[in-house]
């Protein structure tokens, strides 16, 4: 049975493939989920077919290990071989309501926005939770959509009634902000692979955005 998402406010780690320099994702993800991570998605733009998904079960099987749900992003195929908690899907993407019909029941199905118009569709769609972003300029995505800021979280807050997950430059300083405008999740890449010592980073920012209280 795949796992819910964890209650407001959540850190959302991703493990983005690029990120990672010399480590490995098994172990990347194993210290996440030793940090308290309880949902994690895995990110490999560009990789081989068979690589993705050798990564992926990586992945899918530290997170397991260590009580975290997985989510695969762009890859309902992959997600639906390996049996893993959740898909992301992008606006370029498949459809989420076509996806939704081939998931088994329970499955987290998520998709990111990037203005309002896109979030207003999306928060109609059979999702479990709807990205907005990037709040802040990142140097982790490669060609990023104009960034939205606080006050469009706020202004997402009022149209979504369902989860709604805030990603781009999020950081410890700012992380606490992104959650006052209205975020349930707080999506992060650099915030938790720019350190070495991974599971404190995931400490910090779960204390930053007052997870657990
Ligand atoms: N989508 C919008 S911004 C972004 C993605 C995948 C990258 C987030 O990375 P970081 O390092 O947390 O800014
Ligand atoms: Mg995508």
């Amino acid at each position: 049975m795949a796992r819910p998402l964890p209650p407001r406010p959540f850190l959302y780690p991703i493990v983005d493939v690029a990120a990672l320099g010399e480590r490995a994702v098994g172990s990347v993800v194993a210290a996440l989920a030793a940090g308290g991570a309880k949902v994690v998605q895995f990110r490999g733009k560009g990789l081989p077919d068979r690589r993705f998904l050798e990564l992926a079960a990586e992945a899918l099987s530290a997170a397991r290990a260590g009580g975290a749900a997985l989510v695969v992003n762009d890859r309902p195929d992959v997600a639906l071989i390996l049996g893993a908690d959740g898909v992301h899907l992008g606006q370029d993407d498949l459809d989420p309501r076509a996806v939704r019909t081939l998931l088994p029941a329970g499955t987290l199905l998520g998709i990111s926005t990037h203005d309002l118009e896109q979030l207003g569709r999306a928060a109609g769609e059979p999702v479990d939770y709807v990205a907005i972003g990037p709040v802040f300029p990142t140097r982790s995505k490669a060609a990023p959509d104009p960034v939205v800021g606080l006050a469009t979280v706020r202004k997402a807050r009022a149209v979504a009634e369902g989860c709604l997950v805030a990603i781009g430059g999020i950081t410890e300083e700012n992380a606490r902000s992104v959650v006052d405008a209205g975020a349930d999740g707080v999506a992060v890449i650099s915030a938790v692979l720019g350190h070495e010592d991974l599971s404190a980073a995931v400490r910090r920012l779960d204390v930053a955005i007052g997870a657990g209280r």
